[in-house]
């Protein structure tokens, strides 16, 4: 029954607009005979997919459960606190907003609940790994607060060399007396020590904010530590690790923040929320909660560590050393001085491998070219690969890499990665 309602709105697509619908096609082709490799993106199961494309998208229901401005929102109350539920038992937490359409929402909404203008902020910058909502200067976060950044340790001798360097941001902190501390990232290949950071945030009487979007699959099944019960306050986004539709949450076990925090959310920020998207969510955490998605987030790690195990037997320096999460940022120069992360990204493309140049710590070239490339393998955990097929990533990516985009090289590589497609289909 609901794959016939699928198919109807398929064809009602084909048939209404077949401009859009070719794009859709088209796309679909892409993802199903390409190897996903950015560490942000996922595939959803086919049920989280149909819970995104139902009649719920029609509804308004501004506010929350059993507090709305509208009626005919029996059935989204319903859907809205088994979403809340299921994310606080997925989280092990009290209170959970599933309302956010973004993570960067679910962050904005953060600081709109907890700080006022012009209040002072900890975070790591953007180009040491961390992300636009924590501070960039153009962003509402860098425009309307203070941000100060911590730094990752800098020093080849040390042997955390590029991780978090804990006693300068420690220092850093009792020096500036943050209102709130930021930790949680977009480009952190290590395991966040987030006890070390509630240390730091109570010597200062600083909030303590994790920002889990990458990390929230791991978190939720044990295998990254869990924020809470350090952090005051957590956001995420629910389509990385998490395997959700894309969207945003916030998590609090202390009922005055939940409180301004839904106030925050709406009416702060945004007006009715998205009900299809917080039933895919709702969907997207059930799953969640099964005993295989703990297999398969330890097998995103295992994964990781197998490809960073091959590339670095290739002769490519991983930023500080390796991975201990889903994602690794690759340092271009380390196999040859000219590779740029922008050539890089362009060129494994047109073989089949769907990357992100990104920045390496000190990276020298400019943001849209830069030195390096987060590969992540969250998505391809969930089309069945696993470390034997990660040796074979790790060949095609030198090969394309090494023969600096050479068309024959990309198009022999491009026929291998359809045929291993072919073998791990999506899962719908
Ligand atoms: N753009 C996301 C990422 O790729 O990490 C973060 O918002």
């Amino acid at each position: 029954m609901a794959t016939d309602t699928l198919n109807d709105t398929v064809s009602a697509i084909a048939a209404s607009d077949p401009a859009i619908w070719r794009c859709i096609q088209s796309e679909q082709k892409r993802q199903a005979t390409t190897l996903e490799l950015i560490a942000s993106e996922n595939h959803v199961s086919k049920a989280v997919m149909e819970a995104a494309g139902t009649c719920l998208t029609n509804k308004y229901a501004e506010g929350y459960p059993g507090a709305r401005y509208y009626g005919g929102c029996e059935f989204h109350d319903q859907i809205e606190r088994i979403a809340i539920e299921r994310a606080t038992q997925l989280f092990g937490c009290k209170y959970a907003n599933v309302q956010p359409h973004s993570g960067a929402n679910a962050n904005a909404a953060t600081f709109l609940a907890l700080l006022n203008a012009g209040d002072t902020f900890a975070s790591l910058v953007l180009s040491d790994g961390g992300h636009l909502s924590h501070g960039m200067k153009i962003n509402f976060s860098g425009k309307y607060f203070k941000p100060i950044h911590y730094p990752l340790i800098y020093d080849l001798n040390n042997p955390k060399f590029e991780q978090i360097d804990y006693d300068a941001a420690e220092k850093l902190c009792l020096e500036h007396k943050p209102k709130m501390v930021l930790c949680g990232y977009s480009a952190y290949p290590r395991v966040i020590d987030f006890a070390r950071f509630h240390a730091i945030a109570d010597k200062c009487g600083a909030i303590l904010m994790a920002d889990i979007a990458h990390i929230a699959g791991l978190v939720a099944t044990g295998v990254h530590p869990s924020p809470f019960p350090h952090a005051h306050i957590v956001t995420t986004t629910t389509h990385k690790t998490l395997r959700g539709t894309r969207g945003g949450l916030i998590l609090t076990n202390d009922e005055e923040i939940a409180k301004k925090i839904d106030k925050a959310v709406f009416p702060g920020l945004q007006g009715g929320p998205l009900m299809h998207i917080i039933a895919a969510k709702a969907v997207a955490f059930g799953e969640a909660l099964r005993p295989e998605f703990k297999e398969y987030c330890r097998q995103i790690v295992r994964n990781a560590q197998a490809l960073a195990a091959a590339l670095k037997e290739k002769g490519y320096r991983l930023v500080s050393g390796g991975t201990d999460n889903h994602l690794m940022l690759v340092d271009l120069r380390s196999r040859s001085a000219d590779l740029t992360g922008a050539d890089g990204e362009k060129w494994l493309e047109a073989a089949g491998m769907i990357t992100n140049k990104n920045g390496v710590p000190n990276d020298t070239r400019p943001p849209k070219v830069t030195s390096g490339l987060r590969l992540g393998t969250p998505a391809l955990t969930t089309r069945g690969l696993k470390e034997a097929q990660m040796k074979q990533v790790a060949d095609w990516l030198d090969r394309v890499l090494t023969s600096k985009g050479d068309p024959a090289v990309a198009a022999q590589v491009r026929g291998q990665i359809t045929e291993l497609c072919a073998k791990f289909p999506l899962p719908h």
